[in-house]
This record gives C-alpha cells, structure tokens and sequence, in this order.
C-alpha cells in the first residue's frame, strides 16, 4: 500500500515485485509505504492432492518459497515470511533497461579471438524516438576498452532488445581455479551497456564478466560402449568438476552477511574445488554468491526451486508465478562466467518412479515446469547455458550409471542401484551403507553422495546443554534431523566401531565421513574421463546440526574438509586395490600440463621401519588419470611375517607436486597398530600467528589441532604423520591474537 491505496501482491520470494508509483506518489511531501504479510503458515494448503513428498511436509509445494524453511533432514522447520532482499525507488525517464547479457560463444584459440554475444533488453515509455545502447568492455583499470560499440534502438513498439556479436582479440580466457596456470585469478572483464537518448543517460548496467566457453558434452564414451560422457567443457577442455552442494548458509536467508559467504566460498576454493551445484530446495542465492564464484574460479550449477516433490500443474497462478520467476532469474544470472548449468530441480523425476515403478506411464506432476516451461525460459533468455531437467536424471531409473547425473545414496542411506520397473529395495545393515559401495560406483556425475559427521566439540558446546552432551542424548538427537537417528552407526560399525563417548563420537564420526568422502572420490577421479564429476553432499549447513557437512554453521572445518583439499588437489596419486590382492598407483592429472616427476612409495609398518621404499620415474599426459604402477599381492607382504593389517603403503612426490597419500589393507578399526601421540611445539610468530611442529616416531593417524575460534585457519589438518617426519603447521587468524595453550592436539 502506497499512501493507503493498494499497490499489488506478491506470493513469490523468487522473482522481483515491482510496482509503478508514478500517479501514486505525492511529490514534495511525505509518502507511506506499508507492507502487510499473511502469517507464513496461512497460505498452506494442507490438503495437499499429492499424497506424497517423500515425508516432507507436503503442504509445502504450494508456497514459492524456500522449501527447506518447512523442515529437512538437516533442517529444523522455522517458516518464515518478510522481505528479504533490499527495497528500492526508481525513478526512469523515457526509457530504462531492463536486462543486459554477455556470453562468450566460440574461442579460437589459434588465431587468439574470441567469438561474444551481447543482448540489449530496453524498455521504451514514451514516444517512439531511437535510442542508443553504449557497450562497452574493458579490463579493470585499463583506460582502452577491447570492445566500444555503439547499437541502436529504432524498432516500433515499447520492448527493444537487439543481439549483437562481436570478435575480442588477444582475450584472456576466465578458468576454474585448478586450471589457472602463473594467473593469480580467473580474468574479469567490465562490461557496461550505457541506454542513451542523444547525449541523455536513460540508464547504466555494469557487472564483471569472463570470456569463456562452457558446453555440456553427452556424447558416446567410445571407451565404455552403451554410455554416454556427463563433462563439462571450459574453453574446449573436457573438465572433472570437483566440489560439493550448497545449501542455504543459515535457516533466516535474508540475514547472511556477505562475509560468512566470502569465507564459505573462499574455503572451498581453497579446498580446491570448481564446482559448487546450488540445490533446489534452498534459494536462487544472492549477487554476492556468484560475484565470489566469478571470482575464486569456482563454476555454479543452478538448480531451479524445486526438491523432493510433485508440484502443482493445474493452477494457472502458479504457473505463471513459476514463469515469471523463471524469466527472472535467468536474466538475473545468465552472464556470469560461474554459471555451468541450469537444471529443473532436485530429484523429483527419480523418486517419483520409485515411488510408481509398476506405473512407468506416469510423469511426476511437474514435468510441465522441468520439460517445457523452465527450458523454454533458459532457451529464450540464455540461449547459451545448457538446460538438463533434474538431478539426477537420464538413462534407467533416472539414476543411472550410464547417462546423466546420478546421486548415489547407496552409502549412508542403503538404497543401491535399480533400474526403471524394478520394485525399490534398501539395506540399512553396516554392510548395506558401506561407503566401499562407491567402488561398485560406475556413473558419468555424482552429483550428490555423502555421510554424517559431527562438527567440532566447540559448536556442540555453544548448542547442547552440558548434561546432554553425549552420543544420542535427546538434545544430540534434536540436532540431528534425519531418521532413525542411528544411521551414522551403521556406518561407524564398519570403519571405526560404535564410540564410548562424545570425544571418541566426534573423531569416530569424522574419521568414517573423511575416509569414506577420500575412498569415494579417489575412484571417481580415477575413472576420469569417463567419470567427470564429483559433488560431495553438502558443503555447508544452516544451523549447528549433526549432518553431511563438511564446513559446520560457525564455519569451523570437519575432517572431511581436509581430506577434501588434498582429494580434490590437481593432481592426485591413490591407490587401488585390484580384484587379486594386488594394489595400483594411479596419476589423476587435471592440469594442462604434463605430469613427470620422481615419486616415492613406501611399505611400511605402523610400528616402524619400512619393509620396502622405491623410488619411481613416473610421467603422465595433461589431462589424464591413469594407472603407473603395480604389486602383487607377495609384493605386499611382510618379509618377517608380519600380519599384513600391520602394514600400509604411502606415496609421496618428490618435487611436492600432489599432497602425501595411503592405502591401508582394513578398515580403521582392523589395522594392527598403537595409537601413537606426535610431540608438538609451539612457536609464536605473531599476534595471530603460530607455528606448530610436530614429529612421530612411528606411524600416526588422525592427527590434528583445534582451536575453539571459527576463524582459525590451519595450512593442514587431520592427516597422517610418517614415522621421523617433522610436520609444520601453519595456524593463523586474521581477527584475534592466538594464545598457544588454547591449541588442542589430538591423534587416533
Ligand atoms: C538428497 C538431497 C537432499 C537431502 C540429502 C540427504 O536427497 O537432495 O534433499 O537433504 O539427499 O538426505
């Protein structure tokens, strides 16, 4: 209401309300906006048709809001309603701009030049006299533009948007972060549309831009006959997308400080990821997600609004609400280099043919929106970023190894793999949701996969009254939202054993998460190409929970998240154990350059000396994963008898051109071995600086600090230490002094 007198409604937090005040407003004195919300439970419509959301709140799907507000299985329910992103005035002369889009359509890379595309989308109020959109693009801080060229608006009618390309010579190419070479950061460009009327500014659009391609390539694998390849390619290079989902980053979206994005984002890059796929059950994220991506090289796939649901189809509102909010949001976003993929939802299509395998005929209700009106959108207003209908989908079962994208939910949630027709089956036994499942993994993408771990002592105890701090007490169990509670334990089980007590739940929990994300994304990297990506679940979480995260609420960093550095490196050497007792050392090599270097594998025994130490020449092509070497099971053994739990195998490159690795012959809790307590020193460098060294006489697992500060950073974290090799850690924070007796060491 403007002055008392209604402007409009909005019932869609997704797209834009805008409203004309023009004969509204009263010039020179005070004007009165008043904003009045329906409680955000009013508009459900509790008698859903649907019968099923899968268990998740089924009154949800009629709201476009975010669906995870209503409950999820990391997610306490807390729906909330207010407006969420800035309110503005405008004022517009004449004309106005309504959406500017760069992309970059072909690079020819021998002639150095670059193929682009600029779209003008105007708005013309009054009269019908030709406007002039101004384009132009430059380098931040170079004074010479390599574009300015001029377009004019002259067709009749309000709405102008005229599409233009244009050659740039010499460009510097936008890449992911692993592929950047001697540059510090993915190229940036400033691109700027300036809508005049003679010498008149109507309007100004800016934003940074990349130059870039980025196609998704399904064609025949000729290596692996019957599949087809689910790459991305970046400038012509087929690509393995390493990363993980992100969800909202706290429960009240509209409250996240643009830091607590720049430090999530900031740290997976720093975890050495390019791909972050952004779920559909949480928000189209704002500006500051994708100005960090465009920034840090790390590409997005962006989900629609869609999760774990058949939505309505028979309800004009709401598909014109769908429409529009589609339009937005694809204008809002098609020209940042980040953006990789724009995809319909988040598993509707496959549960729902879970849930009617004996009806093949069926479409999930919603299809309307997955297969003709969100890809009508993306083709009219993008027309450059591919389209794909869900996650997972393609081939049988719309999970499938052989086509597409698929969530494997075999580890932790025990469901393993069936095709279109066949009744669903699920095994919740340790062995059932064994992450050594993952090996029997041969899909294209794993979009999704993932296991529980605790966050750090720290957030337990900011959250959970002391008296409940122990494993499942009911406040543990409240801040776990998946059901039953006690999936974790079927994992434990097979790694590490069920824990005593809290300490031992959080390592036991952590070490069954790390190992089992390590396993999983070594065999995925090394079926490189024919396997091309890699999206852990989830990166993140909204509120101090027990969850797949491996980035908790404060910000403080799980196991995993340091396993996933090292995992997610460049180049990775692992281990692999073949089907005769034998193990492999593979090279997976993302860079664009050949890999040659002097590495060195080592036997040895967790209480001891090595039985064995070789030191190998070893040369891999650019862009290339691949087996180097190989033992056989006699190789393996111990000479003096030894039980061969009591020994492991550890690489290590000598010019330090991939992180250390390992392979032990059992799980954790099989291995014959002492825990093994490191020393440590602490040295004060500065104010928020500290170096710890560290040194063990044999073998020692899991070791690590902590520091009850979220901003503490740690150059490594939770890794091996080999006998004799002294570690130092680097422990920085850039907003408050360390005190050395506040670092906690702690091994396994
Ligand atoms: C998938 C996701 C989420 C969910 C997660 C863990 O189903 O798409 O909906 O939170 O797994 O169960």
């Amino acid at each position: 209401y403007l002055n008392g007198s209604l402007l409009g409604r909005s019932e869609n937090m997704f797209h834009e309300a805008v409203f004309n005040v023009t004969n509204k407003l009263r010039w020179g004195q005070n004007n009165t906006l008043a904003v009045r919300f329906d409680p955000p439970l009013k508009r459900l419509n509790p008698e859903n048709p649907f019968k099923s959301t899968w268990g998740r709140n089924p009154d949800r799907v009629f709201m476009r809001k975010a669906q995870f507000g209503y409950g999820w299985d990391w997610g306490p329910r807390l729906p909330t309603i207010g407006i969420w992103r800035p309110v503005e005035l405008v004022r517009h002369r004449i004309g106005a701009l309504l959406g500017t889009q760069f992309n970059t359509l072909r690079v020819d890379h021998k002639n150095n030049t670059a193929l682009v595309m600029v779209r003008v989308e105007a708005m013309r109020f009054a009269g019908d006299t030709p406007l002039k959109a101004e384009i132009r693009l430059a380098l931040p801080g170079e004074k010479k533009p390599v574009l300015f060229e001029t377009l004019t608006l002259d067709q009749p009618g309000p709405l102008q948007d005229p599409v233009a390309y244009f050659t740039v010579k010499n460009p510097k190419l936008w890449w992911t972060n692993d592929l950047l070479g001697s540059d510090a950061e993915p190229a940036l460009y400033d691109f700027r549309v300036t809508l005049r009327k003679g010498k008149d500014v109507l309007d100004v659009k800016e934003q940074k831009v990349g130059i870039r391609t980025l196609t998704l390539d399904q064609s025949p694998d000729p290596d692996e006959p019957g599949t087809r390849f689910f790459r991305f390619v970046l400038n012509g290079v087929p690509i393995f997308a390493k990363g993980a989902n992100w969800i909202p980053a706290d429960s009240f979206v509209g409250a996240i400080p643009p830091e607590h994005y720049e430090r999530l984002l900031v740290m997976a890059r720093d975890a050495n990821m390019n791909m972050l796929r952004i779920w559909g059950g949480g928000i189209y994220e704002h500006d500051v997600f994708y100005e960090l991506c465009d920034r840090l090289g790390i590409l997005v796939w962006q989900d629609f609004m869609f999760a774990c649901a058949m939505y309505p189809e028979n309800d004009n509102r709401f598909i014109n609400e769908v429409d529009a909010e589609a339009r937005y949001q694809v204008r809002r976003l098609r020209s940042h280099p980040s953006l990789a993929l724009w995809c319909g939802n988040n598993e509707n299509q496959w549960l729902h043919e879970r849930n009617n395998y004996d009806k093949p005929w069926e479409k999930v209700p919603g299809s309307l929106y997955y297969d003709v009106i969100l890809p009508g959108a993306v083709k009219e207003l993008d027309g450059v970023t591919p389209y794909w209908p869900g996650s997972p989908y393609g081939g049988s079962d719309y999970n499938s190894m052989e086509e597409g994208d698929r969530h494997n939910w075999w580890v932790w949630h025990g469901g393993p793999p069936r095709r279109f027709g066949e009744p669903v089956t699920a095994d919740h036994s340790p062995e059932g949701v064994s992450y050594r499942h993952y090996a029997e993994d041969f899909g294209r993408f794993i979009s999704e996969f993932g296991m529980h771990a605790a966050p750090v002592y720290e957030t337990l105890r900011r959250v959970i009254p002391e008296d409940q701090r122990y494993h499942h007490s009911p406040s543990m169990d409240h801040h776990n939202k998946d059901n039953p509670k006690n999936k974790g334990d079927a994992l434990m089980e097979s790694v590490t054993g069920l824990p005593e007590d809290l300490e031992t739940y959080i390592d036991f929990s952590m070490i069954a998460q790390a190992e089992g994300l390590k396993f999983g994304i070594e065999h995925f990297r090394r079926r490189k190409p024919h396997c091309s990506g890699a999206l852990f679940w989830q990166l993140n979480d909204c509120w101090p929970v027990l969850s797949w995260s491996l980035i908790d609420y404060y910000g403080f960093g799980k196991a995993g998240y340091y396993y996933a550095r090292r995992v997610f490196a460049p180049v990775l050497a692992s281990f692999k154990e073949e089907a005769d007792g034998g193990v492999s050392l593979w090279i997976t090599n993302d860079l664009l350059d050949e890999f040659r270097d002097k590495v060195i594998v080592r036997l040895g025994r967790f209480d001891g000396d090595p039985v064995w130490e070789q030191a190998l020449e070893v040369k891999a092509p650019e862009n290339f994963s691949g087996e180097v070497r190989r033992w056989t099971r006699e190789e393996l053994t111990d000479p003096a008898g030894g039980d061969c739990n009591g020994l492991y195998l550890w690489v290590r490159s000598a010019a330090n051109k991939f992180p250390e690795n390992r392979h032990f012959f059992a799980a954790i809790k099989d291995l014959q071995r002492e825990p093994v307590e490191p020393e440590m020193e602490i040295r004060q460098v500065g104010e928020g600086e500290l170096e710890v060294e560290l040194l063990a006489p044999a073998n020692a697992y899991f070791v690590h600090l902590t520091h009850p500060d979220e901003n503490t950073r740690y150059s490594d974290n939770y890794f091996d230490l080999e006998p004799g090799d002294r570690r130092v850690v680097r422990v920085t924070n850039p907003k408050a002094a360390l005190n050395p007796a506040e670092i906690h060491l702690g091994w396994r």
